[in-house]
């Protein structure tokens, strides 16, 4: 494929209809100064890297100046650089050298809260009528109770990292809201002047030349008025806030407002929003173009199949899940809306160790898992590493956790059983940190097999996946037969399809559930990916003619018999790509 030529879009607006978009956690992807985070110059490294690859887009996980309570997602300023990842002149530089290379630079936004430590925080709780006291969420003690009494919180809402959503200002007496941790209180998106500052800000960093943004829990900006109780949980110590935190009822409003102020008039960026929870009918409404209100979202069906509503209490995702599921949401948004693609970010398990199988299917899952991923209609997101098959860490105590997530849980469910059941209880807690925490996606990217990875020559932060000698960028960058190899060819056969970047798409249905086979077509052009996503070999039962109707074998992952094929049998995690003469442009 690589004497290819591209394919253009109709307008340069929906470039992003046809690109990949490759994720940066800043702090784990490359450190240039020895002091063990990951930074800016490190990132500028690495940009070749990301060229050979092939991405068209890079999201950076938040730089901006932080306390670093939930890793940059506690911005204390929205016009700065975190002095650990660099300055501004060093941030221009990665947009400049990104640019060169054709890479566009997209910005982590979060504006559901702020830091503590941020300046409108620190102005608003100075007193009860500070201009900026209505930019946050204030509330007095529940009725009948004193501040600072155990229930004396406004509602019974409960933190995503532990405790209550409420946290109290002895000084002034009121209540904050905060959804996450309590040093980022969430804003208060009633407030016009809150609105206005975040889109002067978006304005700026455009402006500055970045490309778009990806805007996190964005889905949480307007809450239900009243913020009433929550239902509760079996096994949580406070009520669930969700169904009056996400998706409020001016959320579309504010959405369209954002456009109009911040995007109107623009033309080549990028949005792409963060909505736990979303429906497929919610993420249509989002992402239906004719509405200008974002280009699509993250939605997270698919990362809930593999537990309940404690996601530390996993179980075996039921066989053919993840393709089920997957196929609905190509379904539902195959009219209006666009998809995002993804299978693993800075907040999930990696996805080879959580979908695939890490050991003895390694390989073949890591690039089946990339196969079903890459073909579909949408736009992929790859999170660093995915694309050599990083795995998750095998964790053994407590202590190794950097994530607040991860540390704030433990306690708590510690503290809910009485110490005779506390060794048990450890055990089940750390089993299901093992499986799902955050930190398994944020141990440092492996570069090569030499001292820590070749990540940093200092001590890294959070420590390194000691499987790095046999999985590695050196090793793979250029050998046939890599994950990273792999993931080049599926990227190139975006970027040389038609039928890839906008095709329709059809699930074609081979009998049993664990193969996920769909066909896309554009014109008379058609693309199909046949995988077996499970670990046993599997007897297709094709409908007549597939998937030969799809023409012949362009990719992948194991050695290809034409003559014989279709085929009678998919090896575990055997993952194919079918392409019709035309369908992928050539010299
Ligand atoms: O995450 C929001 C979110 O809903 C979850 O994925 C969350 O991280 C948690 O795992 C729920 O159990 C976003 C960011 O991606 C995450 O890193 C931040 O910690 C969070 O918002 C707060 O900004
Ligand atoms: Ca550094």
């Amino acid at each position: 494929m690589s004497q290819s030529t591209p394919v253009t879009l109709a307008t340069s607006d929906d470039w992003w209809k046809q690109a990949v978009v490759y994720q940066i956690y800043p702090r784990s992807f490359a450190d240039s100064n020895g002091d063990g985070i990951g930074d800016l110059r490190g990132i500028i490294n690495k940009l070749d890297y990301l060229a050979a690859l092939g991405v068209d887009a890079v999201w950076l996980s938040p730089i901006y100046t932080s306390p670093q309570a939930d890793n940059g997602y506690d911005i204390a300023d929205y016009q700065d650089i975190d002095p650990v990842f660099g300055t501004l002149a060093d941030f221009d530089e990665v947009v400049q050298q990104a640019h060169s290379r054709g890479i566009r630079v997209v910005m982590d936004l979060v504006v559901n809260h702020t830091s503590d430590e941020h300046a409108w925080f620190k102005e608003s709780r100075s007193s009860r009528n500070n201009p900026k006291r209505g930019w946050y969420i204030w509330r007095k003690p529940r009725e009948g109770f004193q501040a600072g009494q155990p229930g004396a919180e406004p509602n019974n809402w409960g933190s995503f990292f532990s405790g209550p959503a409420w946290e109290l200002d002895e000084e002034t007496g009121e209540y904050y809201l905060h959804i996450f941790h309590r040093k980022q209180p969430d804003l208060n998106w009633e407030n016009p002047e809150v609105r206005q500052a975040v889109y002067a800000m978006m304005r700026w960093w455009l402006d500055r030349g970045v490309d778009g943004f990806r805007m996190d829990v964005i889905n949480f900006i307007s809450k239900v008025p009243g913020l009433p109780d929550g239902p509760h949980f079996e096994g949580s110590m406070y009520g669930a806030g969700f169904p009056y935190i996400a998706f409020g009822p001016r959320l579309h409003e504010f959405l369209q407002e954002m456009h109009r102020e911040v995007f109107e008039g623009r033309h080549g960026f990028i949005t792409v929003g963060e909505t736990p929870g979303a429906t497929i009918d919610q993420a249509r409404l989002i992402t239906d173009p004719a509405r200008e209100e974002l280009n699509m979202v993250f939605q997270f069906e698919h990362m809930s199949l593999d537990h309940d509503f404690d996601k530390y209490h996993v179980f075996p995702a039921p066989r053919g899940a993840l393709a089920e599921n997957l196929t609905a949401w190509q379904n539902g948004l195959a009219e209006r809306g666009w998809n995002s693609l993804y299978l693993c970010n800075h907040d999930q398990p990696r996805s080879v160790s959580r979908f695939g199988d890490d050991s003895e299917h390694w390989y073949a899952s890591a690039t089946a898992l990339a196969t079903a991923l890459h073909l579909l209609r949408g736009t992929p997101y790859v999170y660093q590493g995915e694309e050599l098959g990083m795995t998750n860490f095998p964790w053994a105590s407590i202590e190794e956790f950097q994530d607040v997530e991860a540390v704030n849980y433990w306690n708590e469910q510690l503290s809910m059983v009485p110490s005779e059941q506390r060794e048990q209880k450890a055990k089940e807690i750390l089993a299901g940190l093992r499986a799902m925490s955050r930190d398994n996606a944020r141990t440092p990217v492996q570069w090569d097999a030499g001292p820590e990875a070749g990540f940093t020559s200092g001590t890294p932060w959070l420590a390194v996946n000691p499987n790095k000698d046999s999985i590695n960028a050196a090793q793979q960058v250029g050998r046939q037969g890599s994950v990273f190899e792999y993931y080049r060819a599926l990227i190139s056969l975006r970027h040389h399809s038609t039928a890839v970047a906008i095709g329709t798409f059809e699930r074609i249905d081979a009998g049993d559930p664990a193969i996920f086979a769909y066909r896309r077509s554009y014109g008379g052009e058609q693309i199909m990916a046949v995988t077996n996503l499970c670990s046993e070999t599997v007897r297709p039962a094709w409908p007549a003619g597939e998937p030969l109707n799809a023409g012949s074998v362009v990719l992948a992952n194991r050695p290809v018999d034409a003559s014989a094929d279709p085929p009678v049998r998919l090896a575990p995690w055997e993952a194919r790509v079918y392409a019709t003469p035309g369908a992928i442009t050539v010299d």
